[in-house]
């Protein structure tokens, strides 16, 4: 049998995270924002150790995640945004600088960075999967945070 090694969704008390949070399509963003702030209290997290951070838009996002995943004060950050097609014609160009940013922000901070970026061809399926009936992508990205900072620990548990 190999030795399986993978985390639980429960939030240590002490775990901080920071939310960085879109104002553009606000109304869709706002809904990420209180899902993922739902999920992280639901699973014990504490809201004292929950920082949020607004931006303009998406296209600024990464670089505040790369700040605050740099500073070492938080255990994740969980990136929250909405880039519409039919809202741009930059839409390709906007997602893969945010997709490649978060990246480059987690590869080069060892901090978990959660991916709760909505891209969506039109506002109705964004709306959608901001909690009215695809999911919630801020509670699905603020549990992908909660089981990589869980997960880190059990693996350099394991490694050093
Ligand atoms: N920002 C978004 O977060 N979503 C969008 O759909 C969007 N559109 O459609 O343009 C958008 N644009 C703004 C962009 O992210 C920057 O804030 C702006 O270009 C200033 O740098």
């Amino acid at each position: 049998m190999p030795e399986i090694i993978e985390a639980n969704l429960v939030v240590d008390p002490n775990a901080r995270f920071a939310l960085v949070v879109s104002r553009f399509n606000e109304t869709i963003c706002e809904r990420l924002l209180s899902g993922a702030m739902d999920a992280l209290v639901r699973h014990g997290g504490k809201v004292e150790q929950i920082v949020v951070v607004r931006v303009p838009g998406a296209f600024e996002i990464p670089l505040v995640v790369r700040r605050l995943a740099r500073s070492k004060r938080f255990d994740a950050v969980i990136a929250l945004g909405a880039v519409i097609r039919g809202g741009t014609p930059h839409f390709e160009y906007v997602c893969s600088a945010v997709t490649s940013g978060l990246n480059q922000a987690q590869m080069e901070t060892d901090i978990p960075v959660a991916f709760g970026i909505l891209t969506a061809d039109t506002t109705e399926q964004a709306t959608e999967r901001s909690g009215i009936k695809m999911g919630n992508k801020g509670i699905e990205a603020a549990l992908a945070a909660v089981e990589m900072v869980n997960l880190l620990k059990q693996v350099d548990a394991h490694v050093y």
